[in-house]
C-alpha cells in the first residue's frame, strides 16, 4: 500500500497555517508545521490584507513542512490580487470588510444575479468589489487569494472552481464564467483566467522557489477546494446523507450539501447561497456571522488593556492584557442563559471595531438587558450564535426538504463546548464536533486522491476522517430553556 505526504496551506481570516499530513488508505495523521496570525492593516483609510506577510508565513510553513508529494492552498473567499501585464502585483489586496462596497455595487439587479449564479447577496462578493476597484483598468489578470499564492509558488495562473463560485461571476449550471456578467466588466472582462478544478495539477514549484524552500523542483502544487469552506465541508465526518454542517470559525457557514444548485425565490429571500463544492456538489448554506463577534470583542478588550497600560493605570478587569479565551468561555458558561440575545447577522456587526459597545447598543435598542461584564457579553454572543445556527438549519431543512439527523460542527468553533452544546439544544439534534482542522484535511485528501494514494467518493473520504480523527458528541438537552424563534424585526433582504 502506497502512502503520501501532503502539505495544506490554509489561510483563514484570523490565522494561517501549514499542516503536513501522512495519508494512506487507512491513515490520516496531521502535524501543524507552522501557524501565524493574519492581521489586516488599515492604511490611507482602506483596510488591506497584509499579503506579503501572509506569503512569508506560507514560505516559512513550507520550509518547516519539509519534502512533500503535493502542496494545496485554500483561503477565505471573494478577495483577490490584480497583476499587471508583466505579472507584478498591482497594490495590496483589499479586505472584504473594507467599506468601499458600501458606496458602489454591480448594476445587475440581485434577482438576475441570483438566477444566474445561485450566490446569495453579500456586499463583499467579488462582483461588487470590482465595481469599486480603481485598479481594474490597469490590470491584466485577477487572481483570487489562493490562486495568487499558487502563482507565486509556480508561475501558473488559473481560477480554482470552488472559490471562483464565490465571486458571483460564475454560471451556477455550467460552472464556467458567466459571460453575460463578466462582459459587465467591460474591457477588463479578460482579467479572469480559465477555471481549473480540484484535483488538477497546477504545476511544479518554480525553480527559484524550490531552491529557496530547500524542496525538490518536482514538488507539485495541486488544485484543491481552494475556498476554505469547500475543503472543510469535504472533510465533514458524516455517516449518512442526512446531515447539516456548520463550518465554524470567523464565519459560521450553515447548511446542507446538494448535488444540484437550488435556485428559488424562497431561497433567495432567505439569503441561501449555492457555492461550488468538490465532486460537483453544492454547498447550500447561509453565512451566519460567526466567532467574528467574539474575536472582535477580544481584540477590543486587549486594545483597551494595552491603552490603559500605556497610560500607566491598571487594566479595569483582573487579568487584563491578553484575554484567556478558555477561561472567559468557562465564566460565560456559568452566566444566565439567553438573558440577552442579538441578531448575529445584523449588518452593524460586520465592520471591525468596538464589538462589545455595538452589542450593548443592540440590546439597549431592542429592550433587552445590557451585558455588564465580559462574561455576560460572551454569553450573549454564544447564545445569539446558537439561535442563528438554529434559524439557518431550520431554513435549510425547509427549503430543501432534506432530512437532517446530525449536525456536524467543524473548524476552530468545534473546540467551543458551550457553543456546540447550545447549538445541539437549540436545534434539538445531536452535534458531532470536529475535526478542528477540517479545512486542512479536506485540502490534503483531495490531493491524495488526485495522487492515487486514496480513492473513492466524498463519502469514502469522509469515512476515513471518521475512522481516524477525534470527535466530540453533544446530545440535545430537553430542559435547556431555549427561547422561541425570533425575527429581531429585521426585514428580509430588499429586492433589486
Ligand atoms: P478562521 O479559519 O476563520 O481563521 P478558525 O477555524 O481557525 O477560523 O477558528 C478560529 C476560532 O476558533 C477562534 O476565533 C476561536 O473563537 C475558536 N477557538 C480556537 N481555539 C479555541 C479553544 N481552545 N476553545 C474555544 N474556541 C476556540
Ligand atoms: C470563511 C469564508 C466564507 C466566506 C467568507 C468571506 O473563511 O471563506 O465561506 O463567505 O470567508
Amino acid at each position: 500500500e502506497r502512502s503520501g505526504r501532503y502539505a495544506a496551506v490554509d489561510l483563514g481570516a484570523s490565522s494561517g497555517r501549514v499542516v503536513v499530513a501522512e495519508i494512506g488508505p487507512d491513515t490520516l495523521e496531521l502535524r501543524e508545521a507552522h501557524r501565524f496570525a493574519n492581521v489586516p492593516v488599515r492604511a490611507g483609510g482602506t483596510l488591506y490584507w497584509d499579503i506579503l506577510r501572509i506569503y512569508r508565513g506560507v514560505l516559512d510553513g513550507l520550509r518547516a513542512a519539509g519534502p512533500v508529494d503535493g502542496i494545496g492552498i485554500d483561503s477565505w473567499a471573494v478577495d483577490y490580487g490584480l497583476l499587471d501585464e508583466r505579472g507584478a502585483l498591482l497594490g495590496n489586496p483589499v479586505h472584504y470588510r473594507d467599506a468601499r462596497t458600501e458606496r458602489t455595487a454591480s448594476q445587475v439587479p440581485f434577482e438576475e444575479l441570483y438566477a444566474r449564479t445561485g450566490i446569495a447577496r453579500q456586499p463583499f462578493n467579488t462582483i461588487h468589489q470590482l465595481a469599486a476597484e480603481p485598479r481594474l483598468a490597469s490590470a491584466a489578470t485577477l487572481l483570487l487569494i489562493p490562486d495568487l499564492i499558487a502563482y507565486w509558488l509556480t508561475g501558473q495562473v488559473g481560477a480554482e472552481l470552488t472559490n471562483a463560485s464565490t465571486t458571483q461571476l460564475l454560471d451556477a449550471r455550467t460552472r464556467e464564467w458567466d459571460t453575460a456578467l463578466t462582459s459587465g466588466l467591460g474591457p477588463a472582462a479578460g482579467v479572469l483566467p480559465p477555471i481549473r478544478r480540484p484535483g488538477e495539477v497546477i504545476g511544479p514549484l518554480a525553480p527559484e522557489v524550490a531552491g529557496e524552500l530547500g524542496l525538490s523542483p518536482d514538488t507539485r502544487v495541486i488544485a484543491v477546494g481552494s475556498h476554505d469552506t469547500a475543503s472543510a465541508v469535504a472533510a465533514v465526518p458524516a455517516r449518512s446523507e442526512r446531515f447539516a454542517y456548520i463550518s465554524c470559525g470567523t464565519w459560521s457557514l450553515v447548511g446542507v450539501e446538494l448535488d444540484q444548485p437550488m435556485i428559488s425565490e424562497e431561497g433567495r429571500r432567505a439569503n441561501f447561497t449555492n457555492e461550488a463544492g468538490i465532486d460537483g456538489t453544492v454547498r447550500y448554506l447561509r453565512n451566519v456571522t460567526g466567532l467574528w463577534l467574539l474575536q472582535e470583542c477580544i481584540r477590543t478588550w486587549e486594545a483597551e488593556a494595552e491603552a490603559s497600560l500605556d497610560a500607566g493605570t491598571s487594566p479595569t478587569e483582573a487579568g487584563g492584557g491578553r484575554v484567556d479565551l478558555e477561561e472567559l468561555l468557562g465564566r460565560a458558561a456559568g452566566e444566565v442563559p439567553f438573558r440577552s440575545v442579538v441578531d448575529a447577522d445584523d449588518p452593524v456587526f460586520h465592520p471591525p471595531g468596538d464589538m462589545p459597545g455595538r452589542i450593548a447598543d443592540f440590546c439597549r435598542r431592542t429592550g433587552r438587558p445590557v451585558p455588564e461584564t465580559r462574561a455576560q457579553t460572551v454569553r450573549c454572543v454564544i447564545d445569539s450564535l446558537a439561535l442563528a445556527h438554529r434559524a439557518a438549519i431550520e431554513d435549510a431543512r425547509r427549503l430543501t426538504g432534506q432530512a437532517v439527523d446530525t449536525i456536524h460542527i467543524v473548524g476552530g468553533g468545534s473546540r467551543n463546548a458551550l457553543l456546540c452544546q447550545l447549538t445541539a439544544d437549540a436545534c434539538g439534534l445531536p452535534v458531532v464536533a470536529g475535526p478542528v482542522e477540517a479545512t486542512s484535511i479536506g485540502n490534503v485528501l483531495v490531493q491524495a486522491r488526485a495522487d492515487g494514494v486514496v480513492s473513492g467518493t466524498l463519502a469514502d473520504l469522509r469515512a476515513l476522517v471518521r475512522r481516524t480523527q477525534h470527535l466530540e458528541h453533544y446530545e440535545p438537552r430537553p430542559d435547556a430553556g431555549i427561547p422561541p424563534m425570533e425575527t429581531f424585526g429585521r426585514p428580509v433582504p430588499a429586492e433589486g
